[in-house]
């Protein structure tokens, strides 16, 4: 068809724990699959490589890194999927993305490491085509199901992560107030996302992250 040859679109969301990441993803999953569209749902830390796994064992307190030795392993665990991600882009299939970089750099710089330092190995990884931001105050998201035992699963951190996320914003990002209602949420999310991939069939190029 028409479409045949033209891209799928990159579509990450972002936003602290509790955000509504994870239900969200998965109802516009659901929907643009509906709408008769290829697309995928993934999510970084992807944690089914062996990097993946030193990043589960490290955010389930099992283990301990050097705070730089941490976020070089989120960025390589995102470089080991780039091949894989732009393969599917380039033949044709949404990908809808739970967290990306800039978690990576928000939650690192949290720690008080360097924003540019954080950013630097991020460069060249497939830039975005929309960042869904769900905007939900750090106390709100806290009070929804309480936090679990992971690492970074604290409001004094969680804060500072909400400073840093806004430092990130450019034209790619959508700020979308996730205290709404799920379906409020959601109806919004739906109308961005089939703005994006229309975009992103007419020809709009993939280019590359923060370089
Ligand atoms: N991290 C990092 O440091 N560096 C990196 O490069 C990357 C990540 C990629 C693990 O991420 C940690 O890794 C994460 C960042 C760090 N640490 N933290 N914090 P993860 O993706 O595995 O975990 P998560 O992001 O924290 O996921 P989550 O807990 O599943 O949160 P969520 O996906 O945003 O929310 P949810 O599961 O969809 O919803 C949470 C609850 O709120 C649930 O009960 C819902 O029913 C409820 N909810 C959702 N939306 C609403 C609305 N609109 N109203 C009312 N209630 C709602």
């Amino acid at each position: 068809g028409q479409h045949s040859s033209s891209r799928g679109s990159l579509i990450v969301f972002e936003g602290l724990d509790r955000s509504g990441k994870t239900s969200q993803c998965g109802k516009l999953l659901s929907y643009l699959k509906g709408e008769g569209l290829s697309v995928e749902a993934w999510r970084f830390p992807d944690r089914s490589t062996g990097v993946g796994q030193m990043i589960s064992s490290y955010l389930a307190n099992q283990s301990n890194l050097d705070d730089r030795a941490i976020h070089l392993l989120f960025s390589a665990n995102r470089w080991e999927k780039r091949a894989l991600m732009e393969n599917k882009l380039q033949s044709g299939i949404t990908l809808i993305v739970d967290r990306y970089s800039y978690s990576g750099v928000a939650f690192s710089a949290a720690k008080g490491l360097d924003i540019e330092w954080c950013k630097a190995p991020e460069a060249g990884l497939i830039a975005p085509d929309l960042v869904i931001y769900l905007d939900v105050l750090p106390e709100k998201a806290a009070e929804r199901g309480g936090y679990g035992t992971e690492r970074y699963e604290q409001l004094e951190f969680q804060k500072r992560v909400a400073e840093h996320y806004k430092t990130l914003h450019d034209d790619s990002w959508e700020v979308i107030d996730g205290c709404l209602s799920m379906e409020a949420v959601q109806q919004q999310l739906r109308e961005l996302a089939t703005n994006c991939v229309k975009t992103c069939q007419r020809g709009k190029p993939l280019v590359s992250l923060w370089s």
